[in-house]
């Protein structure tokens, strides 16, 4: 047999064992069925971060949201049903009043629907590609998210609501223990940590490390400490305090200052195993940007269902009756 044909085999064993595992597709699955889809994700990301910046933030953590609780499977994205009892994650408490952006998801997916491919692009791929496309509009890297994502049947409240999601006040080891445990290494939990580099965060998330933290800037403590006695739990502050609205590198120079917003941010550097990494990605901003990208890949396999498992939602709140 000729070498070439032996390659073919292997890659169609390859494939084959994939599908079975729930490996994901390359970049190209919907490049026939619906060839659009790239350019219209991105198109409407463009337009949400240009009517407000933020909101970039918010769609990267919608994906990690969604990852971290029964994997990427868009299961965030169903709504509570009063009329079949059905619970979903949104009011789980790391997102209830926090995780926001559905509806730039919603619009997305009309879009789709409507005019371009019904029933062919999953809700969880489209959280996949919003999210990198987020993170470029707002000046950071890219990486090649791959495809072929199928949405759930449905969601886990309990999951959502405590263990499924890192905590804000949790210490390193903690922290390293919650990634680890997913298949992630300390490194790619460093660099998915970057993420903070954009986006916000309530008082009420950083209370215990205004009252209880001594490794933090004293002038950075005053003004933390005076806003959020002014203005309340529910106040906002930037995670990143040099260049909130732009994804890049300052996050780790932050936490070099003792700048870090929430505990869990300063936990990575505060003399412990991760400091080595926060003080090179301070210095070198391209490490750290390959280093996200190839984190946010992994990130956006875990515990994927595709082929025929799940279904192509074609509204992202509903499972298809
Ligand atoms: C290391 C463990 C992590 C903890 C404890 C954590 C915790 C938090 C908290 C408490 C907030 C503020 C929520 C609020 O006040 O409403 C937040 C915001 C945010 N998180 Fe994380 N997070 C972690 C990792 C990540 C990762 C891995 C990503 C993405 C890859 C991410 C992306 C974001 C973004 C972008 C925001 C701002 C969202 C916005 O402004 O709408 N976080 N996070
Ligand atoms: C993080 O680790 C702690 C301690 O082992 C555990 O209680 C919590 O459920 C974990 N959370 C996640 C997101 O894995
Ligand atoms: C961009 C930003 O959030 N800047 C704040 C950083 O922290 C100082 C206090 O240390 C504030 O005065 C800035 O407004």
């Amino acid at each position: 047999m000729a070498f070439s044909s032996l390659i073919t085999l292997f890659s169609i064993l390859l494939f084959l064992m994939g599908m079975a595992s729930g490996q994901l597709s390359s970049s190209n699955f919907y490049a026939t069925s619906c060839p659009t889809a790239l350019s219209t994700i991105q198109s409407e990301v463009n337009s949400a971060v240009a009517r407000e910046r933020r909101m970039g933030a918010s769609l990267l953590r919608l994906h990690f949201h969604d990852c971290f609780v029964t994997g990427c499977d868009a299961s965030l994205l169903l709504d509570d049903d009063s009329t079949t009892g059905f619970t979903g994650e949104k009011t789980a408490a790391p997102n209830l009043n926090s995780v926001r952006g559905y509806e730039v998801i919603d619009a997305i997916k009309t879009k789709l629907e409507t005019t371009e491919c019904p029933g062919v692009v999953s809700c969880a791929d489209i959280l996949a590609v919003a999210a990198r496309d987020a993170v470029v509009a707002l000046g950071g890297t890219s990486w090649t998210v791959q495809l072929g994502r199928r949405d759930s049947t449905t969601a886990n409240f309990a999951l959502a609501n405590s263990g499924g999601l890192p905590f804000f006040d949790s210490d390193l080891s903690t922290l390293i223990k919650n990634f680890t445990d997913k298949g992630f290494t300390e490194t790619e939990f460093v660099a998915l940590s970057g993420a903070h580099s954009v986006g916000l965060a309530k008082c009420l998330t950083f209370r215990n490390r205004i009252d209880n933290d001594a490794n933090i800037d004293s002038t950075f403590h005053g003004f933390l400490k005076s806003t959020c006695d002014q203005g309340g739990d529910g106040f906002f502050h930037n995670l990143d305090n040099t260049t909130d609205t732009t994804f890049d590198n300052a996050y780790f120079t932050n936490l070099l200052d003792n700048k870090g917003l929430l505990h869990s941010d300063q936990e990575l550097f505060s003399g412990g195993s991760t400091d080595a990494q926060v003080r090179a990605y301070s210095t070198n901003s391209a490490a750290f940007f390959s280093d996200f990208g190839n984190a946010m890949i992994k990130m956006g396999s875990l515990d994927v269902s595709t082929g025929t498992a799940g279904q192509i939602r074609t509204n992202c709140r509903k499972v298809n009756t």
